[in-house]
């Protein structure tokens, strides 16, 4: 029985990263006067750093002109990284980052269904509170059970801290939650937690492979594509759909253990 479903947010429920961080980070290096820009595709291959803050960092090691001294670069991230927030707020409230499709709807049926709904999210409190306020309403925060952000859990995923925290605070067990995710990193820190994970990939994380997850896809709004296949009749991945995978990974499972 599935009590409780964690989601991530990046990429997850919206398409932050693309439309959101990057545009951000590069708004931030502007009106800092610094003479660099990422790209695209130098975002893709920085997204294998999860945190914005370490993103930046990581990236200073191969800038030229990024400053030498490690106190003064790590002071510039800190400022970039604090602009970079407030214009991805400006962003969300703009409301140019819709939740994707299919994610309302879920929300929904967990709100209905009595299944607990939990954020577990690398990202800082801010740009939760930025996303989620505009698409919920200042409320937001009485939708979900328990909101895991960076402050929360400083060992960002692929550490498996915050699924930990809120199993913890929800006072569940790993198999009693589900967790939606898109990427890698996120992957395997739910699946680090004990927790089934499902992926529905995204711009960045389109290939993220369905090994081990519990049900990989393009996207909650759409039954094709997915691995396993969703059953016939569906109109998009809702609880039902969650249900059966899970209690059909939970008999296999069962059915193992008992051949042994
Ligand atoms: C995704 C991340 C974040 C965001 C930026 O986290 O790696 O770092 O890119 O957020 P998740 P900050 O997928 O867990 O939501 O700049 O606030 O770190």
């Amino acid at each position: 029985m599935i009590r409780a479903i964690l989601w991530d947010v990046d990429g997850t429920l919206a398409e932050t990263e693309h439309d959101g961080h990057l545009v951000a980070f590069n708004q931030a290096f502007d009106e800092f006067g610094i003479p660099w820009r990422w790209s695209d595709a130098r975002y893709a291959e920085l997204l294998a750093v999860t945190g914005g803050h370490e993103r930046l960092l990581h990236d200073m090691q191969s800038q030229e002109r990024a400053p030498a001294d490690p106190r003064q670069r790590q002071d510039l991230a800190e400022r970039v990284h604090r602009l970079k927030n407030t214009r991805y707020a400006s962003i969300c409230a703009r409301g140019e980052l819709p939740l994707r499709p299919g994610v309302r709807e879920l929300l929904q049926d967990c709100t209905r269904a009595g299944v607990r709904l939990g954020i577990v999210t690398t990202t800082s409190r801010s740009n939760v509170e930025a996303l989620l306020a505009t698409h919920l309403g200042r409320d937001w925060q009485s939708t979900f059970a328990v909101v895991i952000s960076a402050k929360e859990a400083p060992k960002k995923k692929p550490h498996p801290q915050g699924y930990l925290l809120a199993l913890e605070a929800l006072r569940l067990r790993p198999h009693e939650t589900v967790a939606m995710e898109d990427a890698p990193a996120g992957v395997a820190a739910a699946q680090a937690a004990g927790v089934p994970v499902i992926v529905t990939r995204s711009h960045y994380f389109d290939a993220t492979p369905s090994q081990g997850a519990l049900a990989a896809g393009p996207s909650l709004a759409r039954t094709e594509g997915w691995n396993p296949p969703a059953d016939a009749g569906a109109a998009r991945i809702d609880l039902a759909q969650i249900m059966r995978w899970q209690a059909r990974r939970l008999g296999a499972k069962a059915a193992a253990t008992a051949s042994q």
